[in-house]
């Protein structure tokens, strides 16, 4: 079985390079004589610079707006466990025992102090995904068995924030939901 895959990809590999070959054996020289935009790599040159300083905008725009603050130089104020179970997520100051799990009823983060979540799952992939008060999605990560997944984030703002799970992961999933709260 093994040796009929690697066979099959030997084979369009030999054919694929077979065809670059040929094209680049029956490719003809481009006319360097004519000037201006007539001439192939003249438009090529343009059309890879505009194509460029193009991408150049949109990554220096969009690069400092990706969320992924790490802090990782920092050390956090705040770590919170959180175990993801169908249908409901245990968030506690201590660690959780995933054969009697056990949360706090309450959560409070400080404002502008790191905090550290821990998740993980205790059965099935969840999603960990904070809301802000104005329903805004403001960072996640996922719960997985048998991984602890870090999340570090500085709360800006009091108020009551959401978690929603945004992994399907079974009939109740859209009940699987918990607050904590940001003075
Ligand atoms: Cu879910």
């Amino acid at each position: 079985m093994h040796y009929s895959i690697l066979l099959f990809f030997l084979i369009v590999a030999v054919i694929s390079i077979s065809v670059f070959v040929y094209v680049f054996l029956t490719s003809k020289q481009s006319d360097n004589n004519t000037t201006g935009m007539a001439n192939p790599l003249q438009k090529r040159f343009w059309f890879i610079l505009i194509l460029l300083v193009i991408l150049g905008i949109f990554a220096s725009v969009t690069i400092p707006k990706s969320p992924y603050y790490l802090f990782a130089d920092e050390q956090p104020k705040a770590v919170v466990h959180v175990a993801a179970m169908q249908f409901n997520f245990f968030m506690s100051d201590s660690a959780i025992d995933p054969k009697m799990p056990k949360g706090e009823d309450s959560i409070t983060f400080n404002t502008n102090e790191l905090v550290e979540f821990r998740v993980t799952s205790l059965d099935v992939n969840h999603g960990f995904a904070i809301y802000n008060a104005s329903n805004k999605l403001i960072a996640q990560t996922q719960a997985m068995p048998g991984y602890v997944n870090r999340l570090r984030f500085k709360f800006k703002e009091p108020g009551t924030y959401h978690i929603f799970c945004l992994e399907y992961c079974g009939m109740a999933h859209q009940l699987m939901r918990t607050t904590f709260t940001v003075k």
